[in-house]
């Protein structure tokens, strides 16, 4: 049978585009060997990872190397820092990068040098600290934990652009991370975030779990974290949509949302332990690149993400302490969305959070004027 004039045409244009496609001079300028992969010429990202040889770090480490941050069209370099007893590990990290071959992949520098990790950096990962061993006392782990973010804010300080993202997610990661701005004069505030995402997702995953709707986490929207990573942060669902509905319409049980909900996700991270036997790396890894991605690459429309930020006083929080607080991004910058209710209950336990955060930062204070004595 023959083609119709109009199908001829379409066929013709169709095999011109394929012909151009593969034999003009169309050169990929990436670096793959083809020339034929299609992705564009970007300029590689660099991406610092502390803590690179835990347990975070190795979940981590192929969430940045297979594009889940800037995209798959932008390549990465990897910088890794750990200590000098993690060598070993570390090492073994960087092989399985090379056995990954992943083709964004650009180069790996994996050191014990602070100043070499933290050079030409446009997004750092702090997830390196010190866990608390049995017997030592909080005040201990504090003065490990703050001792090392006092070193890495100078070195960020000193070696990296102002124009660095940096989030932290070692822990006391609210406090470190105010440790680290007061020793980084030349990072602008902004540019320094603690990591709730994590609670953010454990509230979304929650509300779907309860509410069983279609679409599972991604149905779900708007949950707030307030206040510190820690189990006096305020999971807060008042905002928050299920399915297009109102949270408290879906859940139809309020005394659940205003009390197993907020325990549950404070207590989320002990409850991961008990069962693991260690602590929440998957998840703490996917929430770390989830929170980067949404500041680097901007919030959906309408979506509303729970950031530990320095903001400047919205619903009451501190000034000086890194506050978690409702945030969308755009343009590679965070904005605290103002305006919204709380309610009495919300804002009495954000007050108790608000009050920890003060505490904490006054011993680390202690801790790090002790250790310079
Ligand atoms: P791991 O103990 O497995 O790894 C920590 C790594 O940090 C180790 O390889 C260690 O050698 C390294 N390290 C220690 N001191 C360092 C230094 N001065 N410079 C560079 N690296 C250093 O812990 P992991 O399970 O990966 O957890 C890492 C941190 O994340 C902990 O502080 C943990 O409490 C914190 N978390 C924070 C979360 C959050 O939501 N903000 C949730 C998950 C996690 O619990």
């Amino acid at each position: 049978m023959r083609r119709s004039e109009e199908e001829v045409r379409v066929l013709r244009e169709a095999r011109e585009a394929l012909l151009a496609f593969y034999f003009s001079d169309f050169v990929c300028l990436c670096g793959c060997e083809s020339h034929r992969c299609g992705r564009e010429d970007m300029a590689a990202k660099t991406v610092l990872i502390t803590g690179a040889a835990g347990q975070i770090g190795y979940s981590l480490v192929p969430l940045v190397a297979s594009g889940q941050l800037f995209g798959e069209n932008v390549p990465v370099n990897l910088h890794l820092l750990d200590i000098e007893q993690a060598q070993g590990v570390l090492g073994g990290v960087v092989m399985e990068i090379e056995d990954g071959a992943y083709p964004l992949v650009r180069k790996v520098v994996a050191t014990t040098s602070m100043a070499e990790a933290c050079k030409d950096v446009d997004a750092a990962f702090l997830v390196g600290g010190f866990p608390r061993l049995a017997g030592m006392e909080r005040k201990d782990v504090m003065a490990k934990n703050v001792g090392i973010f006092q070193s890495m804010g100078r070195s960020l300080n000193e070696h990296a652009s102002p124009e660095i993202k940096v989030l932290v997610v070692a822990n006391p990661a609210n406090t470190n991370a105010s440790i680290l701005r007061d020793n980084a004069p030349r990072i602008p505030a902004a540019n320094i975030t603690a990591m709730t995402r994590l609670d953010h997702n454990r509230a979304l995953g929650m509300l779907a779990k309860k509410t069983g709707v279609e679409g599972g986490a991604s149905a779900v929207r708007n949950v707030i974290i307030w206040g510190n990573h820690s189990s006096t942060q305020v999971p807060d669902a008042d905002h928050a949509t299920v399915g297009g509905q109102p949270a408290r319409a879906a859940v139809k049980d309020d005394a659940w949302l205003e009390s197993e909900f907020v325990k549950t996700v404070q207590q989320r991270g002990a409850a991961v332990i008990a069962a693991r036997k260690l602590s929440s790396a998957m998840s703490a890894a996917n929430a770390a690149v989830d929170h980067m991605r949404s500041w680097v690459r901007g919030t959906a429309a309408g979506e509303v993400v729970s950031m530990g930020v320095f903001g400047n006083g919205q619903y009451g929080s501190p000034k000086d302490v890194c506050f978690s607080l409702p945030c969308t991004c755009a343009g590679g910058k965070w904005t605290v969305v103002e305006g919204l209710s709380v309610s009495e209950r919300v804002a009495g336990l954000m007050k108790l959070s608000a009050d920890e955060l003060i505490e904490e930062k006054a011993l680390a204070l202690q801790c790090l004027a002790e250790m310079a004595k």
